[in-house]
C-alpha cells in the first residue's frame, strides 16, 4: 500500500494521520456496514478532501460560509459516517498537487470521494483527471450556491468528474453528501 502524505489536513498544522496514510487511526464507524480482509474487520472509507482556503473556515468571511471551523465539519461528517457504518478520511490542503496525489491514492482504498474543490473547481483540469482516473462515486461539495456568485465561480472542472453536486446548504451540504454517498456505494456493491 503506497502511503499518502504523512500530514493530513495539510494546511491546518494539525499532524494526524488518517487511514489513507496508514499512520493512525480511522474515523472508526460502527461495524453495521464491514469489510473483512483476513482477520481484521474495516468498515468501508469515504475520503473527505477539502481545497484552498478551507482551513480558514470559521473566520473567513463568516457572513457567506458561517461560522463552522473546518474541525466542525470533520465532526459533523464522522458523526454521520459513524451512523451510517463508513470511516471517513477528512483532509483540507491548500496544494493542488498534494489534492491530485490524495485523489489517485485514494484508488483501491476509498469506496467513494467526497471533495469541496474550492479555489480549484474553477481551474483544476489536473484534479478533474485524477477524479476521473480513481473510479469511484465522487460527490462535488460547495458550501455556498457557487451560481448564485461571481460568474467566474459558475464553471466547474470537478463537476464532469462527479456523480453528483450539492451546494448553497452550507456546511449540512458534507452531511447530505455522506449519506448520499452512502447509497451510491450501496448501488455499487449491488451492480
Ligand atoms: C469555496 C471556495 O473557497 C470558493 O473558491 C468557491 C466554495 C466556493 C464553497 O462554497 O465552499 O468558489
Amino acid at each position: 500500500m503506497a502511503d499518502m502524505s504523512p500530514m493530513w489536513r495539510g494546511g491546518s498544522g494539525r499532524a494526524s494521520a488518517g487511514p489513507l496514510a496508514g499512520l493512525g487511526p480511522p474515523v472508526l464507524a460502527q461495524a453495521s456496514r464491514v469489510v473483512r480482509k483476513g482477520s481484521v474487520v474495516t468498515p468501508p472509507l469515504i475520503a473527505v478532501l477539502n481545497g484552498p482556503n478551507l482551513n480558514m473556515l470559521g473566520v473567513r468571511e463568516p457572513e457567506k460560509y458561517g461560522t463552522a471551523t473546518l474541525d466542525d465539519v470533520e465532526a459533523l461528517c464522522a458523526e454521520v459516517a459513524d451512523e451510517l457504518g463508513f470511516a471517513i478520511d477528512f483532509r483540507q490542503t491548500n496544494s493542488e498537487g498534494e489534492l491530485v496525489t490524495w485523489v489517485q491514492e485514494c484508488r483501491g482504498r476509498a469506496a467513494g470521494i467526497i471533495m469541496n474543490p474550492a479555489g480549484y473547481t474553477t481551474t483544476s483540469i489536473a484534479t478533474m483527471d485524477a477524479l476521473l482516473a480513481v473510479g469511484v462515486p465522487v460527490i462535488e461539495v460547495h458550501i455556498t450556491n457557487i451560481h448564485r456568485r461571481e460568474e467566474f465561480r459558475h464553471h466547474s472542472f470537478i463537476s464532469k468528474a462527479a456523480t453528483g453536486v450539492i451546494c448553497g446548504l452550507g456546511v449540512e451540504g458534507y452531511a447530505l453528501a455522506i449519506r448520499a454517498m452512502a447509497g451510491l456505494i450501496a448501488q455499487d456493491e449491488e451492480a
